[in-house]
């Protein structure tokens, strides 16, 4: 077959170059955009703002089981279902194009608009300048659009812009030739624009890493006690006690992982009650009285049995001596905040009561986790630990501002989410082994886990076989009461089906209710159990 043929290129064969020619309209768009974005930043570009805007706009039910299901995945997923929507879209817009040009580029444009429209309404845009990815594009995707159609078009008299497709039997020609090599040639393109956006976008957190590899954590002046030695007992299948900071859980909203660089951050503290207003660099926490912890911390969205609870030892500035210096009163004493703000350099809103910052507990700003500075995932550089809260009331990453006020008068990102405006954390037990639907041998069959009560400390786990009585676990030695408690039960096991379930008593003498909740709106009770069959 010729490579120009005679007749005028129309039918299946047209719409389907002119899809192919969306597509690839699409995936410039993309990659253009993603080089604009290591320039402005790269939180602008629009699918990252796309999906940051779903995130919000997501109803917390979805939300939940979008954690759930796809675990620290979930952003992965979205961010493929969006290029996957994008896609099919691009596939209508070509089909459109290889009809009316300007609408198909039209179309590309409209998209354009949605991208930046998200990108400026994010709570961490920096202005009009986040348009830009979107918008530049956009405008190059539809240009594109609009040349590959054109190229639909038979090489001689071609008509005007928008020119459809020539009657048939014109006696004029289609370049296949000439199409092949355009469509080639933008892809090979786009695909250079989008590695180097790649790569520049990689390049923009260098001083962020940089300042990361240059911290030294001073030794705190109040040293947490050691680990008691009967606190971690060896238990295969046990989860560890002090969680490694690679395999802590992760939850939050951000689609890029934000890399402040230490020696540019500030810290402000402002708002009711606060003077004077104190403005703190990375380097005037260093050089304060450190104290070192142990906390256990734990995600309202956790399940019950499910993971997102870790424990780690944190080093940090204590939060309430910082509010005391800054002439911060609890409400108690007659301080006129009753809530305290902390938002994070990507927006985020955490509201905690000024109340349990200030009781005494080892509320901090965590500089350090487990012996190293934050990662990057978990706040680096700075972030809040609240023992006894669940992570939304409490455990603001990135944080970059405190603000004192009221519960009356604010509501921070997740209660506007239906979440409850306070949360402290429920008593838990969570069976670790045998992993459901495992088949252990029968006799004696170690059955042990984690379980906590942070601030009020576990007194007491109990297992139960079946519909048989509850049996007391052994508990292990107690870190503190801020921190989880590894159990275990020796069970003589017979052969068959069985179902283990556990549940905890905390130090106020509250045993957890079997009642199960959802973990909306204030964290999930009931009682965890696993099925297994004993062979
Ligand atoms: N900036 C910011 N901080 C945040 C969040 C967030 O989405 N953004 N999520 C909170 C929630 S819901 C939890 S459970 C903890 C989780 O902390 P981790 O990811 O270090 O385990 O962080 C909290 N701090
Ligand atoms: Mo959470």
């Amino acid at each position: 077959m010729d490579d120009v043929t005679q007749q005028p290129l129309r039918g299946i064969r047209r719409l389907s170059l002119g899809a192919l020619a969306g597509l690839i309209a699409a995936y410039a768009a993309i990659a253009v955009a993603e080089l604009i974005s290591a320039a402005v930043r790269p939180e602008a570009g629009p699918v990252i703002a796309v999906g940051g805007a779903a995130i919000d706009r997501t109803p917390a039910p979805v939300k939940d089981w979008a954690i759930r299901h796809f675990g620290t995945n979930d952003k992965l997923i979205l961010q493929l279902g969006i290029l996957g929507v994008l896609g099919v879209l691009a596939l209508v817009l070509g089909m459109l194009a290889a009809r009316w040009r300007l609408i198909g580029s039209i179309g590309v444009l409209t998209f354009g608009l949605v991208g930046a429209l998200a990108a400026v309404s994010r709570p961490d845009s920096i202005g009009p300048a986040d348009a830009l990815p979107s918008v530049v594009g956009a405008v190059a995707g539809a240009a594109l659009l609009y040349w590959l159609a054109g190229r639909l078009d038979p090489v001689q008299g071609r008509a005007g812009a928008a020119a459809p497709a020539p009657a048939a039997g014109a006696g004029q020609s289609w370049d296949r030739r000439r199409f092949i090599l355009a469509a080639t040639a933008a892809a090979a393109a786009s695909t250079g624009a989008g590695l180097a956006g790649r790569a520049l976008n990689g390049v923009q957190g260098k001083d962020a890493v940089a300042s990361r590899n240059d911290v030294r954590l001073p030794a705190p002046s109040s040293r947490a006690a050691s680990v008691p030695r009967g606190a971690a007992p060896r238990i295969s299948g046990l989860s560890p006690f002090m969680t490694p900071n690679g395999d802590f859980y992760r939850v939050d909203t951000a689609l890029v992982v934000p890399k402040v660089d230490a020696t540019r951050w500030e810290l402000r503290i402002h708002g009711k009650g606060v003077d004077p207003e104190l403005t703190l660099s990375y380097d005037d926490l260093l050089g304060m009285p450190l104290i070192e912890r142990d906390i256990t911390l734990t995600c309202v969205s956790n399940e019950v049995g499910g993971p997102y609870v870790g424990n780690a030892r944190w080093i940090g500035v204590r939060l309430a001596d910082l509010l005391t210096r800054c002439g911060v009163k609890s409400p108690a004493e007659g301080g006129p905040a009753d809530q305290l703000v902390a938002r994070s350099v990507d927006g985020m809103t955490i509201g905690t009561p000024v109340e349990d910052v200030m009781d005494g507990r080892d509320a901090m700003l965590a500089l350090g986790m487990n012996g190293r500075p934050l990662p990057f995932e978990h706040g680096f550089p700075v972030r809040m630990v609240v023992p006894g809260l669940y992570g939304y009331v409490s455990a603001c990453k990135w944080i970059q501002d405190i603000e004192l006020t009221t519960f009356d008068s604010y509501d921070s990102y997740w209660v506007k989410r239906d979440w409850a405006r306070r949360a402290p954390i429920k008593t838990q037990s969570r069976i670790d082994t045998p992993k459901p639907f495992g088949r252990p041998k029968a006799g004696t069959v170690i059955v042990a886990g984690v379980a906590w009560a942070q601030h009020r400390g576990i007194d007491k786990v109990e297992v139960r076989v079946d519909d048989g009585p509850w049996r007391e676990a052994d508990l292990a030695a107690e870190d503190t009461r801020d921190t989880w408690r590894q159990w275990s039960y020796p069970w003589q096991a017979e052969k068959g089906g069985h179902t283990l379930a556990v549940r905890a008593t905390d130090r106020t003498g509250e045993t957890q209710t079997d009642r199960r909740t959802r973990t909306i709106p204030d964290g999930a009770s009931g009682w965890h159990s696993v099925a297994v069959t004993v062979e």
